[in-house]
């Protein structure tokens, strides 16, 4: 592309960023059983409908929180002043849950990411306490950005829920991160969304977690990129995928066997 185009496109990015109607979550459904989703309107409705989803009264605009927030994890942990939902739904580890949007516009490319914070009580959590582990991620691959994706998967996302992490409560923090704007400084857009779960079987592994305020910074890669150019080489930001313990047991098997020998190349 040429400069003027990528100009161009940026541009018209921006505009629609202006002009097309962003989403919220319209449906969760987990292991099979369908959950209803937060709507920010609920805070006019006496008594608000109690949901597995967190709440975020400033969501009216279905907006997004931005990387000058980012080191306040009362904005980027599960929304603005997002508070937990009143409900927890459970799902077996190694289960599946749909997450729908209402609607998500194809000019908001970007990632998904999804994250995992261990909590004794979902529904009393704070947004400040929770530690992070990702579980799951998709950025540009096979020439699509997941946030196509997802629109193309009737707007819905799936997480699977690892096999081996402990039983208990968790945080679920699903996140689409716009780019259409993210050449520019303080340009990207992170619309995450809190779920309350309680996981049943499972394992014993606590993975390493991170807190929301240390995810990422305004200038990671990932945040602070031009998407008008060449996509192929994007980097997802925050913290890598948690791999689970047998995971980890098959790469260093592989590496071992297989790459010891271009490591140290065995002369005949
Ligand atoms: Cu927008």
């Amino acid at each position: 592309m040429s400069l003027t185009k990528i100009q161009a496109a940026a541009f018209l990015g921006a505009l629609a960023s202006s002009v097309s109607a962003h989403g919220h979550l319209n449906a969760i459904t987990v292991d099979g059983t369908p959950y209803t989703a937060y709507d920010p309107s609920f805070q006019y409705q006496i008594p608000a409908p109690e949901v597995i989803e967190w709440s975020c009264p400033e969501c009216l605009d279905n907006g997004f929180v931005e990387p000058s927030m980012y080191g306040d994890a009362t904005k980027i942990a599960c929304h603005k002043d997002g508070t937990a939902g009143a409900k927890v739904a459970t799902v077996k580890a190694g289960g599946k849950i749909d997450i729908q949007w209402t609607t998500w516009p194809e000019s908001h490319k970007g990632p998904v990411l999804d994250y995992l914070a261990k909590v004794d009580d979902a529904t009393s959590a704070k947004s400040t306490d929770l530690q992070f582990f990702k579980i799951d991620e998709a950025g540009y691959e096979s020439d699509q950005w997941a946030s196509d994706k997802l629109i193309a998967n009737n707007q819905t996302w799936t997480v699977t829920i690892p096999s081996d992490i402990a039983a208990g409560q968790y945080v679920l923090r699903h996140e689409i991160i716009a780019l259409h704007s993210a050449g520019q400084e303080n340009g990207a857009q992170n619309y995450p969304k809190c779920i309350n779960i309680e996981v049943t079987g499972g394992g014993s592994t606590s993975p390493t977690a991170t807190a929301a305020n240390k995810l990422y910074t305004e200038d990671d890669a990932g945040i602070k990129v031009n998407i008008y150019g060449d996509a192929s080489s994007y980097k997802i930001p925050g913290p890598a995928v948690y791999s689970a313990p047998a995971k980890r047991f098959v790469a260093f098997v592989k590496k071992s066997i297989l790459g010891l020998g271009r490591e140290h190349p065995r002369e005949f």
